[in-house]
C-alpha cells in the first residue's frame, strides 16, 4: 500500500517541550477504538482530564451508544471506522492524527466467541493486525525505515483469558498462555502480534494483560452487572430469580475506572514493554452472589438458580493477578476494593431501575 497520510508538518507545529522531551506535543491527541465500550468511555474520561484531544472510533449507520457518549463526554471528537475494514482504519488514523492509538475494541463476550468464533478471529484476533497495519503504513514504517521520533504509541487491550488453564498463580508477564476459549485464542495472537510490531519495526506498541474489571457500565451480559441488576429487579419486585452458570469460578475483580489510568502509564514510559494489571485479590462468583445481595439486605440462595444454559464448554476455573511490576515501574495501584466495587455496582442499578432508566443498550448510572 502507498498511503502515506502522516502529516508531519502539522504534527510538528502542535509539538513543544513536555513530558517526553522535545518531542512531546503541546495538546497530546489520543484515538480509542472501543470508546462506545465500558472502558473506551473511562479512558476518555480520564485522557480529557489529563488535557488530550480524544478521538473515538465508531462504527455502524446508527448506534445507539453515540448519543450516549455525546452526552457523556461532550469534547470527544468521533471518526468512523471498523476493525473489519482495513481502509476505514487508515482513514481514522489519517484524519485523527495521534499520538497514541488505544485499541479496546472486540467481541469481548467468552461465550459468544464460541458461538460466533471466526467474527471473534476478525474482530478481535485479525482486528489488531488492522490497527497496527494502519499505524504503521500511516507513519510510513517499514522493515527498511524505522519510526521517527516521535511516533505514534500503540496500546493493544491483551486480556488475562489468555492465560486460561493457568499454569501457575498468581500470574505474570512471563506466566505461559493456555488460553480457553477462541476468545482467549484471538487475544493471544494480538498480543504476540503487537510484541512482533515492537520487534520487527521498533514501534513503541505494548499490552496490558488486564484482568476484569467492572463498574455500573459494564455490559448487562458479564456475571457482576448481570447479578447487581438481577438484585435490583428482584429488590424492586420486578422479578424473583437469577439464572446463573458456574458458581465456583474465581476472577481478580477491580473497578474499570482504575485500570484505565494503567492504560495511559504504558504510554508514557521510555521504553515500550507489557504489564500484568489487577488487584492480586481472588473471590468466587459466590463471594460474589453473598455481597451483592447482602448488599441490598437479601440473601442470594432465596434467589439463585443455577442453570446449564450458562455454562461454558471450556471454563477458565481461576485468575489471580501479580500486579508487582505495575506498581514498580508504573506507580500504579488499584484504589478500589471488591467490596467498595459490589455496593457500587448494586446502588447504582437500584437507582437506575427505581429511576425507570434502564435499557439494554445504555451506559449504567454512573454515567
Ligand atoms: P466492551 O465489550 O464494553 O466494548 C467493546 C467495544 O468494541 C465496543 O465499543 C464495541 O463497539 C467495539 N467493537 C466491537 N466490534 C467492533 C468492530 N468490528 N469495529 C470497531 N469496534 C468494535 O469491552 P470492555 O470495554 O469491557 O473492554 C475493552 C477491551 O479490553 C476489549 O478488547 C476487551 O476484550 C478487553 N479486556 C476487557 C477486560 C474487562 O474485564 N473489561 C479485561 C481484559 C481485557 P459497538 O458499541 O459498536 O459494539
Ligand atoms: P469473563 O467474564 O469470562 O471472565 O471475561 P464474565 O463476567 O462473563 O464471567 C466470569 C465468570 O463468571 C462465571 N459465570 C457467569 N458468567 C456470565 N457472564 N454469566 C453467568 O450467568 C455466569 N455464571 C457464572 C463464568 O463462567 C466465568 O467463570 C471478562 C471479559 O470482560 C473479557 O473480555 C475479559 O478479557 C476477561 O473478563 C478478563
Amino acid at each position: 500500500m502507498s498511503v502515506c497520510c502522516r502529516d508531519e508538518g502539522i504534527r510538528a507545529s502542535r509539538r513543544a517541550a513536555g513530558p517526553r522531551g522535545a518531542e512531546a506535543p503541546l495538546t497530546r491527541r489520543a484515538l480509542i477504538t472501543g470508546i462506545t465500550g465500558q472502558d473506551g468511555s473511562y479512558l476518555a474520561e480520564h485522557l480529557v482530564s489529563q488535557g488530550y484531544e480524544v478521538w473515538g472510533l465508531i462504527r455502524g449507520q446508527a448506534n445507539p451508544r453515540v448519543r450516549q457518549l455525546r452526552q457523556l463526554l461532550g469534547d470527544v471528537r468521533l471518526v468512523r471506522g471498523d476493525l473489519l475494514d482495513q481502509g476505514s482504519l487508515i482513514s481514522a488514523v489519517e484524519r485523527a492524527q495521534p499520538d497514541e492509538v488505544y485499541n479496546l475494541a472486540a467481541i469481548s463476550y467468552v461465550p459468544m466467541s464460541w458461538q460466533q468464533a471466526e467474527l471473534t478471529g476478525e474482530v478481535t484476533g485479525l482486528g489488531v493486525l488492522r490497527v497496527l497495519e494502519a499505524i504503521r503504513v500511516c507513519s510510513g514504517i517499514s522493515a527498511s525505515r524505522s519510526p521517527a521520533r516521535g511516533q505514534i504509541r500503540f496500546y493493544q487491550a491483551s486480556s488475562s483469558e489468555m492465560f486460561g488453564m493457568v499454569r501457575e498463580s498468581p500470574q505474570t508477564e512471563r506466566t505461559p498462555f493456555h488460553p480457553r476459549s477462541p476468545y482467549g485464542v484471538a487475544k493471544a495472537y494480538g498480543h504476540f502480534l503487537t510484541q512482533n510490531y515492537r520487534e520487527s519495526y521498533g514501534m513503541f506498541a505494548v499490552s496490558g494483560i488486564l484482568f476484569n474489571h467492572e463498574s455500573p457500565r459494564r455490559g448487562a451480559e458479564f456475571v457482576t452487572r448481570k447479578i447487581s441488576l438481577g438484585v435490583a429487579k428482584i429488590k424492586l419486585g420486578y422479578e424473583r430469580q437469577l439464572r446463573l452458570g458456574n458458581l465456583s469460578a474465581r476472577r481478580d475483580w477491580g473497578f474499570a475506572g482504575d485500570y484505565v489510568r494503567a492504560m495511559q502509564l504504558m504510554l508514557e514510559r521510555d521504553e515500550p514493554a507489557d504489564f500484568v494489571v489487577g488487584t492480586g485479590v481472588i473471590h468466587s462468583v459466590e463471594d460474589l452472589l453473598e455481597r451483592s445481595f447482602k448488599a441490598a439486605g437479601l440473601d442470594w440462595r432465596d434467589h439463585v438458580v443455577t442453570d446449564a444454559a450458562f455454562i461454558r464448554p471450556a471454563e477458565v476455573d481461576q485468575l489471580c493477578a501479580d500486579p508487582s511490576r505495575a506498581r514498580d515501574e508504573l506507580g500504579w495501584e488499584p484504589k478500589t476494593g471488591f467490596e467498595e466495587l459490589v455496593a457500587m455496582m448494586v446502588e447504582a442499578d437500584l437507582k437506575l431501575l427505581s429511576s425507570g432508566g434502564y435499557a439494554e443498550d445504555s451506559f449504567g448510572a454512573d454515567a
